[in-house]
């Protein structure tokens, strides 16, 4: 029986992706640079089996976007009727990228069981095809996505060792969002007027962003970062009909980042599509801000993380 299991780690990014250039091959209209969260995974085990069943958290579904996915790997590679089982240990659908993670783990999962020989570009390739963001999960650390003409080149900037940072996760909601990222980035593609200066600042902070983390220039990582974010989420709030992802309890997180900022403590916030918040901490105030954004009204919980590796193979 041909099988394997693979885990990879979600990631989010400091310059985010919101928007395509190709909505067939998947290509993302802007490079984003992200960071890997190494204490959070998904598993995903494939295996041949009699017909076709995917299990996502322990329930059978029916996943249009890995079932075009799959269609188009196979095209290019023999593939059985496979069993999937894939899980996460974080909430999904709810800013916190289990597709990223779900589709880096399954493209290792398969190139493994039936030995596709699939190059770490190779890996890449197919899980941007899954999702834009799956990408930068294959390889951990640092990680930029750049578009090229028909494909992206994926590289790491740091290894997940390289720099002592610690992501803590504000949980502000337990609904699913309401908007996926495709469907809201096409919208904001079609529907805002404020698209093409989005794609200008983009690429712009992109070339900072490279330059701040090789530098370990925490300072000057904040700014960018928090500024693409609230870029994207002026985009968002832009596009027709609106497309709102935060709640109360996001800004009061945001509020009591800034505050800490301002009492010289080194953090900063970023927001994916979802009401979490994340922020991102040099590693020795870690349990401070955890504490500080526990006792916020409106978070549920709060998770932290230290940078990971890449995507690997389990057995
Ligand atoms: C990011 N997000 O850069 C941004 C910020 C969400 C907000 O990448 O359509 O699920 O599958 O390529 O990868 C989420 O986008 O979208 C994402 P598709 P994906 O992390």
């Amino acid at each position: 029986m041909q099988a394997a299991t693979a885990y990879a780690h979600p990631n989010i990014a400091l310059v985010k992706y919101w928007g395509k250039s190709d909505d067939e091959l998947n290509i993302p209209a802007t490079p984003s640079l992200a960071i890997t969260l190494g204490d959070l995974r998904t598993t995903s085990h494939v295996e041949e089996s009699a017909s076709e069943v995917v299990v996502l958290d322990g329930e059978v579904v029916n996943d249009a976007k890995l079932e075009r996915w799959l269609e188009l790997v196979r095209k290019q590679y023999d593939l059985p009727l496979l069993h999937i089982e894939s899980s996460s240990d974080f909430p999904a659908s709810s800013g916190l990228a289990s597709s990223a993670s779900g589709f880096a783990a399954l493209t290792v999962a398969i190139s493994n069981a039936f030995d596709l020989g699939l190059s770490l570009e190779d890996q890449c390739d197919w899980a941007r095809l899954g999702s834009g963001s799956a990408a930068r999960s294959i390889h951990g650390g640092f990680v930029a996505l750049e578009p090229e003409e028909d494909t992206c080149r994926v590289s790491q900037v740091l290894d997940a060792s390289a720099w002592d940072l610690s992501i803590v996760i504000a949980i502000t909601s337990d609904r699913a969002k309401t908007t996926g990222s495709t469907a809201g980035m096409t919208a904001s593609r079609d529907a805002s007027p404020f698209y093409d200066g989005w794609l200008r600042a983009t690429m712009e902070a992109f070339d900072q962003c490279l330059v701040a983390v090789r530098d370990k220039d925490f300072d000057t990582l904040a700014r960018i970062a928090e500024a693409s974010c609230r870029q994207m989420h002026a985009l968002m709030l832009s596009t027709e009909p609106a497309l709102i992802y935060w709640n109360a309890a996001t800004l009061n997180c945001i509020e009591a980042v800034t505050g800490m900022h301002e009492d010289g403590i080194k953090v900063f916030y970023t927001i994916d599509a979802g009401s979490h918040l994340k922020a991102v901490c040099e590693a020795d105030a870690e349990s401070h801000v955890s504490e500080r954004l526990s006792g916020i009204e409106g978070v549920h919980s709060v998770i932290t993380s230290r940078i990971g590796g890449p995507a690997r193979i389990l057995v």
